[in-house]
């Protein structure tokens, strides 16, 4: 990799040629969204270093050696110093060495170097070597995880173990199974692609996005948008390395199979038997998984369309009508519920196009733009996907169109009644399994786009979600930022997304989204409603929020953290977990914390 054009202008990377690529059926598609973004970038591809990274507490003559014995344990290609440049590059070309959405410093969320073992075995010696020099290591898979922290370890100066670059195998589709097993550097593109070269009759299940881990995105319990959009809960079977070195399978993987071959219904049961431990790694930093099953979904009909709903305060009767469909299964999978003012920012046009006044952008404005969108003027849009045979999509539909009829000024929409660049047809895509780019196209909303997610988990009643929704807008109000809420819908609840884009090179801009999200946490907390799931910097803040006990939880992961990681070596505060050797030093950031970390970084004076 060099980084004087990896990242910058020039072509997009093939997964034919890079495990991290894109499909050739989207190059072109690639290409058009690399180059809009970087029409839109003020900032140098790179800028000089001002400082060296290196382990808190760890001398540059110590790691030196440290790192000359790695070398020679695992190739010295194999260790890579952090001593370069840093590049931000964008979605496809994404650095491993620190956060490319940077809210506080670039140079903050940083590694001191990359290491690239090529099996279990070797994610074993590394950890030995971690334990034995007290270096805190920080797994990626493949390092995506935009907006909650991209593959930035927490501790400035951890090793990033780079699972992703030389453990990039499919290990096995089993077709009558109906599952796959993979490595931590399988995107969803790479293995959409390959149940297409073999002809398979299968789907997976994808993202918003196609280009992060199938592995990555399960164990941070991230979402897709098929009957199966549960990553984690369609997972079925694990082997992981543990902090001390030890390796271990889960589920059925336990028991050996026939002749030392492995157990045939690994990727059949998930639980075995005894405690079922996966989900202790799952958000967690308690082991490194090197190997994940999945079940994959048995291809069917399936027929996208959107609706549409005129106004504001429509908001908590559309989730009324949403809850019983999804209790009674009708909406088959996880629905997506937009405000409107999404319909602009996913056209990709910056929001200069459409307005160039401070602060938020009014509501008049947005609605005099969008009456001349293919949604018109209107509040908010459901996408929603319906599957099984012609008969029971058009018996499913009937339903969903008088329920939701109930609306006045509601309008039904299928893909063949919007234009064919509308995003109604990505969501066919990915609501079939198709893992595509499209998303992409809000980060033009703002030059130099970085964004952050504030994802509380909202019950699927109307009351809940004004509550959440409310905050969430008058706090966008007070901090300058347009607000974006998309609601996943899995159920009895919803995951509320509020997508904060900020334009990097405005420091001003990445203090306002750090308050806004501080405050978004506590008082949606306040209420009782927590994150699933946040940037590494809220980590601590967002764990505080779940209490309950006297912090009964936190003592539990602490006790159970200590016990694994006896040297506090994995991945030091990840999701607001932190081991004995870091504990109450300084280095957690809780609510009400006074620091500005922006200005003063994120490590405690040591
Ligand atoms: C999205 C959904 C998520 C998430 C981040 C982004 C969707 C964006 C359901 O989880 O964590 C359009």
């Amino acid at each position: 990799m060099s980084s004087s054009t990896y990242g910058g202008k020039g072509p997009v990377p093939d997964l034919a040629d890079r495990y991290s690529g894109v499909p050739s059926r989207l190059s072109q598609e690639a290409i058009e969204a690399k180059s809009k973004l970087f029409s839109q970038k003020t900032l140098p591809d790179s800028v000089a270093r001002r400082r060296s990274a290196l382990p808190p507490g760890v001398s540059k003559e110590t790691f030196q050696k440290a790192v000359a014995e790695l070398q020679s344990t695992i190739g010295k290609e194999n260790v890579e110093l952090n001593d370069k440049p840093l590049v931000d590059g964008w979605y496809m070309e994404h650095p491993n060495t620190h956060d490319a959405y940077h809210i506080v410093e670039q140079e903050e969320l940083i590694a001191s170097a990359i290491v690239y073992p090529c099996g279990t075995e070797e994610v074993q010696k590394v950890v030995r070597w971690a334990n034995q020099y007290k270096i805190p290591v920080y797994p990626i898979s493949m390092g995506r995880n935009i907006g909650y922290g991209g593959a930035g370890p927490r501790i400035p100066g951890a090793v990033v173990i780079d699972l992703g670059r030389r453990m990039n195998k499919i290990l096995n589709i089993d077709a009558d199974n109906a599952s796959c097993i993979v490595e931590p550097g399988v995107s969803y593109f790479a293995l959409y692609e390959e149940i297409q070269r073999r002809k398979l009759p299968l789907w997976i299940d994808c993202p918003d996005l196609g280009g992060g881990s199938v592995l990555g995105n399960a164990i941070d319990r991230g979402v897709g948008y098929t009957p199966y959009g549960d990553h984690f809960a369609n997972h079925c079977g694990m082997e992981l390395v543990l902090p001390t070195g030890e390796v271990l399978r889960t589920g059925m993987g336990a028991m050996p199979g026939k002749d030392g071959a492995d157990n045939p219904t690994w990727q059949s049961f998930q639980a075995a038997y005894g405690p079922y431990i996966d989900g202790i790694f799952s958000q967690s930093n308690y082991g490194i998984i090197t190997k994940m099953g999945f079940w994959l979904m048995p291809e069917t009909g399936h027929q996208s369309y959107m609706i549409t709903f005129p106004r504001e305060e429509d908001f908590e009767q559309i989730v009324e009508i949403i809850r019983p469909l999804a209790q009674k299964r009708i909406l088959g999978n996880i629905p997506q519920l937009r405000h409107v003012i999404q319909e602009l920012a996913v056209t990709g046009k910056p929001r200069s196009h459409w307005y160039t006044g401070p602060g938020q952008m009014p509501r008049e404005v947005i609605r005099e733009k969008a009456s001349k969108l293919p949604c018109g003027d209107v509040s908010w849009v459901f996408y929603g996907t319906q599957y099984g045979d012609e008969a029971s999509i058009a018996s499913q539909l009937k339903l969903i169109k008088s329920e939701f009829g109930r609306i006045k000024g509601s309008k039904f929409l299928l893909p063949s009644d919007v234009p064919s660049d509308h995003y109604l047809h990505s969501r066919v895509a990915v609501c079939s399994g198709v893992p595509v780019l499209k998303e992409l196209d809000w980060l033009n909303w703002q030059p130099n786009a970085a964004h952050l997610f504030f994802s509380p988990i909202s019950p699927t009643k109307g009351r809940d979600a004004s509550i959440i929704h409310k905050s969430i807008c008058r706090l966008h109000t007070k901090y300058g930022f347009d607000v974006f809420p998309t609601m996943c819908v899995a159920g009895r609840e919803m995951h509320y997304i509020s997508n904060i884009v900020y334009d990097r090179a405005d420091p001003d801009a990445k203090q306002r989204a750090t308050s806004l999200m501080r405050e978004m946490i506590r008082e949606a907390a306040r209420e009782g409603y927590g994150e699933y799931r946040t940037h590494l910097l809220f980590a601590d803040q967002v764990a505080e929020t779940y209490s309950w006990g006297g912090g009964a939880l936190r003592k539990f992961n602490e006790k159970v953290k200590d016990a694994l990681d006896p040297n506090s070596i994995l991945a030091p505060g990840r999701n607001g977990i932190w081991g004995k050797r870091f504990r109450g030093k300084g280095w957690e950031i809780l609510d009400g914390d006074g620091r500005n970390i922006l200005k003063e970084g994120v490590s405690p004076k040591l």
